[in-house]
C-alpha cells in the first residue's frame, strides 16, 4: 500500500518536472523525407551522405534560376505550450540554391509565402558544399534575423517548408525549445531512437508516440 503511493506521488511529480522545470529542454529530428505530404516538384533523392540517406528538394542545377513550386508538410504534434526554434540539416551550393519560405501554423497564418512572397517566411539558407546545421531564420530587407515560433497549447501543428529556390536541399528537421542560436547549446541532431519512442499527449487523455501516430 505504502509502495502503490509513493510510486503514484513519484509519477505525478516526475510528470510535473518534464512539464514544468525550466532549462529542461524539448526536442524532436525528423527526416525531411518523412514528412506528411510531399507536393512536386518538391521530391525525395538519395545521397548516401545524407541522414537516411535521403533529401528533399526541388530538382535543380548550380548557379540558374528556377524555383517556387512543391512543398513538404510536416504535422507535429507539441508536448507542450511554449517557444519553439527550428535547425535544418541543409545543402545549398550557391546564391541561386540557398532560400525556401518556412510557415509554422498556428503561430504563422495560413498563407501561401509562395503566392504572397511575404519576406516575413522566407529563410535565407546558409551556403555549404557538405550537409550542415542552420538555424532557420527569415531573410528580410534589413539582414537574417533568427526566427522563433510561440505556441500557446498543445497538440497538432503544421510545419510547411515551400520551395523558393530550386536546388536548395533539405536532410533533416530539428525542432526545439532551445533558443539558443549556437549549434554548440541547442545542440541539433538527427533523428534517433527517442524520435520514435517518446510518448506525447496527443487531444485529451491519450497516450501515444511517434511512431504510431505516423501509421494513423
Ligand atoms: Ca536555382
Ligand atoms: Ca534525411
Amino acid at each position: 500500500m505504502f509502495n502503490n503511493k509513493v510510486s503514484v506521488i513519484c509519477t505525478i511529480i516526475c510528470s510535473l518536472l518534464l512539464i514544468s522545470i525550466p532549462g529542461l529542454t524539448w526536442d524532436r529530428a525528423i527526416e525531411a523525407e518523412k514528412a506528411d505530404k510531399i507536393e512536386a516538384p518538391m521530391i525525395v533523392s538519395d545521397d548516401a551522405k545524407a541522414s537516411g540517406g535521403k533529401f528533399i528538394w526541388m530538382e535543380g542545377k548550380p548557379a540558374t534560376g528556377g524555383g517556387g513550386k512543391g512543398w513538404a508538410e510536416f504535422i507535429i504534434n507539441l508536448p507542450k505550450a511554449g517557444t519553439y526554434a527550428l535547425w535544418g540539416k541543409v545543402l545549398a551550393w550557391d546564391g541561386n540554391s540557398d532560400s525556401l519560405w518556412v510557415t509554422w501554423q498556428p503561430a504563422d497564418p495560413n498563407e501561401d509565402a509562395q503566392a504572397t512572397q511575404n519576406v516575413q517566411f522566407r529563410w535565407g539558407v546558409t551556403q555549404g558544399n557538405d550537409w550542415h546545421w542552420d538555424r532557420i531564420n527569415h531573410w528580410l530587407d534589413a539582414g537574417t534575423f533568427d526566427r522563433e515560433w510561440k505556441f500557446n497549447q498543445t497538440g497538432k501543428t503544421t510545419l510547411r517548408l515551400a520551395v523558393r529556390e530550386d536546388a536548395t536541399m533539405l536532410d533533416v528537421i530539428f525542432i526545439t525549445d532551445n533558443l539558443s542560436a549556437e549549434e554548440a547549446e541547442a545542440k541539433p541532431r538527427t533523428p534517433n531512437a527517442s524520435d520514435a519512442a517518446t510518448p506525447v499527449e496527443v487531444k485529451g487523455k491519450l497516450t501515444s508516440t511517434w511512431a504510431q501516430m505516423k501509421n494513423r
